[in-house]
């Protein structure tokens, strides 16, 4: 009896320190950092994605960008851009970064089959996000969601300013001007937007 329930015990802690072994590494959704997709026609954006586990920043952790089929079609995919699985590995800061060339904003509560874009790392579902860019509408000013039309190139042009303009001046949120995911449009987004539409930032977009 004695050695049964001993037996026991051995199983119970090899099976408690196989859990934390499992856990420690883990990445958690929770303390990592994961902003909506920032893509841009000419690829300058760099988007980055911050896996953290329990023990702190995670290296060399695969980290894939899942974009739905709805989502991949509604997206401006410049020519050469691997898409609908996009991936990158994270550095010994637990960051993967993406340099992604693309047009358009996606509003993930905009789409008719959410999730717009789920983003792993090493298997983990870390969060679903939207897309933002600073080619957020087409030239008639229309987004994504509304059945935009680029007519095959992905630009940050004319609509694209007037679209940005009067949410940066009111400083109301608008979720496609929002370009750092902080919650607000203010002078950070102003900032990043400006170069690609002074530039007007474009590419072809992929057939
Ligand atoms: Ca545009
Ligand atoms: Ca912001």
């Amino acid at each position: 009896m004695g050695s049964k329930i001993l037996r026991t015990l051995v199983l119970l802690t090899t099976g408690v320190l196989a859990t934390s072994v499992a856990i420690a590494g883990t990445p958690d959704p929770n303390l990592s950092t994961v902003p909506n997709v920032l893509v841009s026609p000419s690829g300058i954006f760099t988007y980055n994605v911050t896996v953290v586990s329990s023990d702190g920043p995670v290296n060399g952790a695969l980290v894939q960008l899942s974009f739905s089929t709805e989502a991949a079609g509604l997206v401006c995919w410049c020519d050469g851009q691997t898409q609908p699985l996009i991936e990158s590995t994270s550095n010994a800061s637990g960051v993967a970064s993406f340099n992604i060339s693309a047009g358009g904003c996606i509003d993930p509560s905009l789409v008719s089959s959410p999730p717009a874009v789920e983003v792993f790392a090493n298997g983990f579902l870390l969060k679903e996000v939207g897309v933002v860019s600073v080619d957020s509408v087409d030239p008639a000013g229309l987004l994504p969601t509304q059945g935009w039309d680029n007519g095959g190139i992905c630009t940050a042009g004319l609509a694209d300013a007037t679209y940005h303009t009067p949410t940066l001046k009111s400083g109301a949120y608008n979720f496609c001007t929002d370009l750092d995911s902080d919650g607000d449009c203010d002078l950070d987004d102003a900032v990043a937007l400006t170069p690609g539409l002074k530039l007007g930032w474009s590419c072809t977009e992929a057939p």
